[in-house]
């Protein structure tokens, strides 16, 4: 596995690649490696010839009270992990590389990043999009592959490729999941016994919907009110959003459209904020 830090030098290995006609799979990271990364690993192994994976904690998509330099970062373990999953060139440049003094542009996508995420985090999708699309630069990949977990990450990004004409083919992984139901997450790590024992509710108040929905329901506002109200049940939950969206534009919907809906959660278990959603 090759270790790269430099721009230069990796913008050097994708030209070398694609001289050779070999597909560059991608997958960014923030660290903090679980089994949801290692999933998007094994599925652009499996649609590319070569792995590229980014392990960056982006300080521009943090807000000023969020948790950037508190973010894990077990890098000898994470660098196991990708030697172990068959991860062909690992970039892990210093801020400074992506960063440098002087830097004043960014990407800002402007509808499908202004509800949920965007509205309790107004500057994080810019971070993102901005992180994002210098690494399609950098690593020039032909097929990049995003967690449905961060589902509008995943919509603002395929909204931004398209718009600035990125020739990139996105492939979505699915929510890979604890035992008892909580989406993995770098975050998790933060949760105590108890705060980990409350935080299941989030998944559960989704399956709850989806069983609604099973049997016959499919007006927002009946789904909306129940996860609520289960997620009330808990003492150290706080609901941030619960909605429901059309999983391109995340615009709000009335009425479960099938293929189209998603219902997001976000929430904060004492300190810890949690994201989730499911398709309905
Ligand atoms: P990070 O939170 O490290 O996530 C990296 C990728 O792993 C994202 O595409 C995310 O959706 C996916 N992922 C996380 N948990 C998952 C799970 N339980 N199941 C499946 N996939 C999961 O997302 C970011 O980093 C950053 O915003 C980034 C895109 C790297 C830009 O800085």
């Amino acid at each position: 596995m090759q270790k790269i830090e430099t721009v230069r030098e990796m913008q050097a290995l994708a030209d070398k690649l694609r001289a050779k006609e070999q597909r560059i799979g991608f997958v960014p990271t923030m660290g903090a490696l679980h089994a949801g990364h290692l999933s998007l690993v094994k599925l652009a192994r499996a649609k590319a010839d070569v792995v590229v994976v980014s392990i960056f904690v982006n300080p521009t998509q943090f807000g000023p009270s969020e948790d950037y330099s508190n973010y894990p970062r077990p890098l000898e373990h994470d660098l196991e992990l990708c030697a172990e999953a068959g991860v062909d060139a690992i970039f892990l440049p210093p801020v400074a590389e992506i960063y440098p003094k002087g830097c004043s542009t960014f990407v800002i996508e402007e509808a499908v990043s202004k509800p949920l995420e965007g509205a309790s985090r107004p500057t994080h999708f810019r971070g993102v999009a901005t992180v994002v699309a210098k690494l399609f630069n950098i690593v020039r990949p032909h097929i990049v592959v995003f967690g449905q977990k961060d589902a509008q990450q995943v919509a603002v990004l395929k909204r931004m490729a398209a718009d600035l004409h990125l020739p990139v083919k996105f492939v979505v992984a699915p929510i890979m999941r604890e035992p008892d139901g909580l989406a993995m997450s770098s975050r998790n790590r933060y949760l105590t016994a108890v705060q980990r024992e409350d935080s299941v509710v989030i998944s559960q108040a989704l399956r709850r919907a989806q069983e609604m929905v099973a049997g016959g329901e499919h007006r927002d506002d009946r789904l909306i009110a129940e996860v609520t109200h289960l997620l009330s049940q808990k003492r150290r939950v706080r609901v941030i959003y619960v909605a429901m969206v059309d999983k391109d534009t995340f615009e709000p919907l009335r009425v479960v459209v099938p293929g189209k809906t998603l219902l997001a959660i976000a929430a904060w278990v004492d300190e810890v904020r949690l994201i989730d959603n499911v398709e309905l």
